[in-house]
């Protein structure tokens, strides 16, 4: 019963006969007092929430009328779609974005003007969609931001939590989380509810097998408890090309017949109890970044979102297809986002095989031609794997279908190399103890496996999945990490997006960053230099501004900017960062202070509420913050200051103000990095060690506008094992002075004992994070550091080749080698 769909060419009739809606100041003025006044029911100038909430309903008419559009562009030409699976999209604020992309942020502000109302003061009103917590849920947003202005037709499915990344706040210098109820502060202006797309996800029951009426094996999943995935539509907007991509957020509801039979027979407490249970399933997000934490509900949320996504992918298809899969694979791929999604291998199978009646092997192809897996990650303990035992419970026939797609896998590993017992236990989907291996089964199930920089993929390669890619070399591709100029150049840092603009005559770098270039003529013009510089400082000073705020702390806008802005975690060593600070604040007090330069070392990031040693080092920085700034010999030479809750949109103000970013994370551990590219992007000069995409913006910059330290990957490597600690300590004073001082309690007087386990991590030689080992090195880089922002002339060219060789970390070309290698998708044209 193949049906065709008539509805988008009616549709385009009905649209091309609608006017466009007016995008001129006085349209604009217009739209926005319709809204405060017949929608809100308030008069100007109201309040600043309500200001926002008119503004949005604008610019959400406007977004509206171009996803339409581009929904009946996508249905007219039925050409291959990609979607983006993730349990995470960091997608921050969203008003600014959407206006620069349509367009109006130029009108938009001055229609505002005119009613005398500040733009700057309503945009702060809106509050960060946190729905993730860091590198990998940010780089999620930036790529369906370079999708929509790629014109590629990509959809991102994800989940609609209502809590998001916890509030970070700072409390006699400890982490204190408080929950970020994000939805309960009236409605989300961007998303639209779609609940006739909505779909039933199963979990729990036993599975039984029968053979049908032609004598085949039929697997009946039964006895399973249902809940409903209701979706929520976010428009994605392309840069001025009329295109709007869709994220489509999943939620979770007890549908109507929800345990009917249990309030029928009277146990209605119970009853309700379960209900809620079902509706607590995208309550919140999991704030572990880089560690699993292997808890029911969050295995739950990774199948509810697969399965959802997944359904709605194949309902689509057999709404113009029929039960004719035969091309699935042509139209369709699917890009998993680490392992979390990777249950889609098991369910796709389910689906194709259980639901649609395709023979085992049909549906094994298609599933290998539609999955590709993106691994984020070396580090043992962000290894997902879940227990058997607990998937028999919750997802009977998916584990049922993981155990068939290991029988048959480890077949071929035999053939691969007969005889060997070792490699059918080491590859094997399942460990020893009985867990499945997430990241083997998207492996196997996948054509395409990448890591997220250069040196990442090699070392996957080399190392985690080497017998994979003896098997599968063809499957293993590397696709370095990006972010968009859009939010992190041109929408964050209008003073020198005008400045690029003017120098080069055009917009065009908003496209193609590959542009900024050209902005390397212009070192030794004296007039641009300065006019690099004032921007740098007019920004450092809107920071200042933000700490005097939120730390009240004066700093002073001449010194260095070093700026550590990232999740806290070991392999991030912002240890070493506060190692330094100490030494820096020693050698003051000891009055090594000949040709100094004065710094503001500026920290933040969150740590996973579970991470002891992370919170402590959050204190640690505090404490160490509490003595420097208050001390009058210390003065302006140093300050440290921690910036609580740091999110996308404090990273807004940050990198525009950056001097100096610090990457400085055991080479090997940090897969890319992400902060790396938005600061380089912004002009600031990058002290780290040869991790990660720190490689590739070195070869990039070159040798002299980066200030590399520390052991390389290799090194590090070979040195487990025979790793002391105290022998550096031995053969440095300084940090034998900076260990001694840490140890004397002199950073926490009133809590003794406080930083014990902080001092004996860095002190065993089986630290994994070898910060003493870099030490020396990086004292050095910094001194490096300090002298050269002396000239401040080289400094500000340093700073501009930055900029200029930044191209390519943009996503928008990280999206088209994802499309020419992986995808193959045509791009569209909106009109
Ligand atoms: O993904 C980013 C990279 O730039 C970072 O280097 C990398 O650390 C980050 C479990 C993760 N890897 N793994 C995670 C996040 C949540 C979670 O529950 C692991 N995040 C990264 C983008 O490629």
């Amino acid at each position: 019963f193949t049906k065709t769909n008539k509805a988008p060419v009616k549709a385009k009739k009905s649209a091309a006969k609608k006017p466009a809606l007016p995008n001129d100041k006085t349209g604009l003025e217009q739209a926005f007092l319709h809204y405060l006044e017949n929608n809100l029911g308030r008069d100007l100038p109201s309040n600043p929430e309500y200001q926002l909430s008119a503004l949005a309903y604008v610019v959400r008419d406007r977004l509206m009328q171009n996803w339409k559009k581009t929904w009946q562009t996508y249905n007219e030409n039925p050409t291959k779609r990609a979607y983006y699976l993730s349990m995470e999209f960091l997608m921050g604020r969203s008003l600014r974005n959407n206006l620069l992309n349509l367009g109006l942020d130029h009108p938009v502000k001055e229609a505002l003007d005119d009613l005398g109302l500040a733009y700057e003061e309503i945009e702060q009103q809106e509050i960060d969609a946190g729905l993730g917590n860091g590198g990998l849920g940010r780089l999620a947003a930036c790529f369906v931001d370079s999708c929509a202005t790629l014109g590629l037709p990509v959809m991102g499915y994800g989940l609609r939590y209502e809590y998001g990344m916890f509030r970070q706040m700072i409390e006699q210098g400890f982490q204190i989380e408080a929950p970020d109820h994000w939805l309960g502060h009236g409605d989300y202006p961007w998303e639209s509810q779609r609940r006739e797309y909505a779909r039933i996800i199963k979990f729990g029951g036993c599975c039984h097998s029968h053979e049908d009426s032609s004598g085949h094996l039929k697997v009946h999943w039964e006895g399973y408890e249902e809940i409903l995935a209701v979706p929520f539509d976010v428009p994605v907007p392309g840069y001025k090309n009329q295109v709007v991509n869709s994220l489509r957020l999943w939620h979770a509801e007890a549908p109507d017949a929800f345990k009917l039979s249990a309030f029928n027979a009277g146990s209605y407490f119970e009853a309700v109890a379960e209900k809620q249970a079902a509706e607590n399933l995208t309550m919140v997000l999991y704030p572990n970044d880089s560690s699993e934490n292997g808890k029911e509900l969050r295995l739950r949320q990774q199948y509810f979102l697969v399965s959802a996504s997944l359904q709605d992918v194949v309902a689509q298809w057999c709404r113009t297809k029929g039960h004719d899969f035969t091309d699935f694979a042509k139209f369709n791929v699917f890009q998993l986002n680490d392992t979390h999604p990777s249950l889609a291998v098991a369910e796709l199978m389910r689906l194709l095989v259980d639901e649609h009646h395709l023979p085992w092997d049909q549906a094994w192809s298609i599933t290998t031609q539609t999955m590709a897996y993106t691994n984020h990650t070396l580090l043992p303990e962000a290894l997902e794997k879940w227990s058997r035992h607990l998937m028999a419970r919750l997802l009977p026939r998916p584990l049922q279908i993981i155990e068939e797609i290991n029988r048959r896998f480890l077949i071929e590993v035999a053939c691969k190399w007969p005889g060997r017992a070792d490699k059918i236990r080491e590859l094997s989907l399942f460990d020893e103890h009985g867990m499945v291996r997430m990241a083997y089964l998207a492996i196997v199930g996948s054509f395409s496996v990448n890591g997220v920089a250069a040196l990442h993929s090699e070392l996957l390669k080399e190392g985690l999945f080497n017998d994979f890619y003896q098997l599968w070399p063809h499957k293993f591709n590397n696709k370095t990490n990006g972010v968009t100029q859009r939010r992190w150049l041109a929408a964050c840092n209008p003073g020198l997006r005008h400045l690029i603009t003017d120098t080069l005559g055009n917009e065009d770098w908003i496209t193609d960053l590959s542009r900024l270039a050209a902005l390397e003529k212009q070192v030794g013009n004296k007039a641009f230099e300065q006019a690099w510089f004032d921007i740098k400082q007019a920004n450092k000073q809107r920071l200042a501004d933000l700490i005097a705020r939120e730390v009240g702390v004066q700093v002073s806008t001449d010194a260095i900017f070093d700026v550590q802005v990232k999740r806290i975690h070991e392999y991030k060593r912002q240890l070493l960062n506060a190692l330094h600070a100490i030494h820096l604040y020693r050698q003051i007090k000891l009055g090594n202070t000949a040709n100094w330069t004065n710094r503001v070392i500026i920290f933040g990031g969150k740590a996973a509420p579970g991470y002891a040693m992370a919170k402590t080092i959050i204190k640690l920085i505090n404490n160490i913050a509490m003595m420097v700034n208050n001390d009058p010999e210390i003065g302006d030479k140093l300050k440290v200051v921690f910036i609580p809750n740091y999110r996308v949109s404090t990273m807004e103000v940050i990198c525009p103000a950056a001097d100096v970013s610090e990457q400085i994370s055991t080479a090997g551990k940090e897969a890319s990095g992400t902060g790396n590219m938005k600061f380089m992007m912004n002009g600031a000069i990058t002290i780290g060690t040869l991790d990660g995409a720190n490689v590739e913006i070195r070869e990039s910059v070159g040798d002299d506008n980066f200030f590399l330290f520390g052991l390389r990957a290799h090194e590090v490597q070979a040195k487990l094992g025979e790793y002391y600690p105290q022998s550096y300590i031995d053969a440095d004073a300084d940090l034998q002075g900076v260990v001694d001082l840490l140890r004397s309690g002199h950073f926490n007087p009133l809590e003794p004992g406080l930083f014990d386990d902080v001092i004996a991590s860095f002190m065993a030689p089986h630290d994994p994070w070898m910060t003493l080992a870099d030490f020396r090195s990086y004292v050095a880089a910094q001194e490096q550091v300090a002298q050269a922002y002396k000239n401040q002339q080289a400094w500000v060219k340093m700073s501009i080749v930055n900029s200029a060789r930044s191209g390519m970390f943009s996503t928008d070309r990280t999206m088209q080698q994802y499309n020419d290698e992986i995808w193959h998708l045509t791009p569209v044209n909106v009109s």
